[in-house]
């Protein structure tokens, strides 16, 4: 299952994955995971929000037991963040048949489009659309890089953008929800735990930066004349890194657009996206208002404007106490022993349907801890140990 996966999209001058949504890549990840379900007589069910689900049993029975992830990539990102949750899934389905489990609850495959926001700017877009977490008008207009909209990717990907939105029909399905996922950190390699359980997901959220200033001849315009917003942005990547380290938390200038982008001209306009998470909102609140007051006291010595718009925000998500021991208590019987928990800085489509059903994640150990990275990467044997524990946990909360 896994060499028919691994292949798409990826992109061999860099071994990096870009699988973006409703892109050719993407939509050939769609076709494997339609094969994967018709392979083990699972029935396919593509909702009007873009997502896929493969079922073992009858969803309208209702109280089904879902597990899955994404197949959606950051740009060259890793194989494993995402398609190891929906891998494992076909897997764990596999291991409970060939034991002769019968479930006495739907088992349901999941693959939620849009995680990464990779395409159009929102994480986790299909998940937040299902459970009405974002404003499906709001949602259609999302644009790509190029100018398509959300609207416009799904139509052309034989969707009806028209029809997205909250769905409680497959929502009132759903009993409990348990994400499997790689670890994006080392904490596993330093617990020495092949398996780890999720306890929390950090606060975190994107915020676009819109540094203003004068286009003009980079040859001819004196330096104090200059109205200079590469200065500006420059000033507020260093006091990004600064503010968050001083305060424990995390911030990336991952993504920079230069307008208009030419050597020998001083741009007009920089807009830049910074993602900061922290353990605590108090702390990621305290180091974004730092941050814009620098940014603004900055702009204003430069003579530049800088606008600031919170994209997205997620707040800490604490998982289910309930399914936190239901899960521990399901490896334990099956010889995984203590399993430790984590919380993580990495946002994940159960932190999203953590708000409508009990959630759980289990994660896998990453030896190196790298990841939205060609170098990710995790152990078959590791990758086999979570499989099985997902497996054992199905079947604790499907029996
Ligand atoms: O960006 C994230 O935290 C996740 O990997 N989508
Ligand atoms: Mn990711
Ligand atoms: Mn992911
Ligand atoms: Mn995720």
């Amino acid at each position: 299952m896994w060499r028919d996966l691994a292949p798409v999209g990826r992109f061999e001058a860099t071994g990096g994955y870009r699988r973006y949504s409703y892109g050719a890549a993407e939509l050939e990840c769609r076709a494997w995971f339609a094969e994967a379900a018709a392979a083990r007589g699972l029935s396919l069910d593509a909702d009007a929000n873009g997502n896929l689900w493969a079922w073992w049993g009858d969803p309208a029975a209702g109280d089904a037991v879902v597990t899955g992830s994404h197949l959606d990539s950051v740009p060259d990102g890793g194989a494993f963040d995402g398609p190891l949750g929906v891998v494992s899934a076909f897997a764990a389905v596999d291991l409970l048949r060939a034991r002769g489990f019968k479930p006495a609850k739907p088992i349901g495959v999941a693959a939620f489009v849009e995680e990464e926001g990779a395409r159009f700017g929102l994480a986790c877009l299909g998940s937040r659309l299902l459970t009405g977490a974002i404003d499906p008008a709001k949602a259609r207009a999302l644009s790509d890089g190029d100018g398509v909209t959300v609207a416009e990717a799904m139509a052309s990907a034989g969707l009806d953008p028209a029809l997205i939105g909250r769905d409680q029909s497959r929502l009132d399905r759903i009993g409990v929800y348990v994400e499997l996922h790689i670890e994006q950190g080392r904490a596993q390699v330093d617990m020495d735990a092949p398996v780890a359980v999720g306890s929390a997901i950090w606060p975190h959220g994107r915020w676009r930066f819109d540094f203003d200033g004068e286009a003009n001849h980079a040859g001819t315009t004196r330096i104090e004349d200059r109205v200079d917003p590469m200065l500006t942005y420059a000033n507020t990547v260093l006091a990004a890194r600064k503010k968050a380290k001083l305060a424990g938390a995390l911030a990336t200038v991952g993504k920079v657009i230069c307008e208009p982008n030419g050597t020998n001209a001083i741009p007009s306009r920089v807009r830049a996206w910074i993602d900061a998470r922290a353990a605590a909102e108090d702390t990621l609140a305290s180091v974004l208002a730092g941050l814009e007051q620098a940014t603004h006291e900055r702009a204003s010595r430069d003579g530049t404007t800088v606008t600031v718009t919170r994209e997205s925000y997620t707040g800490e998500v604490a998982f289910d106490l309930a399914m936190r021991g239901r899960l521990a208590g399901a490896l334990k019987e099956r010889g995984f022993g203590e399993v430790p928990v984590l919380a993580t800085g990495a946002g994940h489509d159960a932190g999203v349907l953590a708000s409508s059903v009990p959630t759980a994640m289990l994660f896998v150990r990453n030896p190196t801890g790298v990841s939205h990275a060609p170098g990710e990467f995790a152990e078959m044997a590791d990758c086999l140990r979570g499989a099985e524990a997902l497996a054992g946990v199905l079947e604790d909360l499907a029996r």
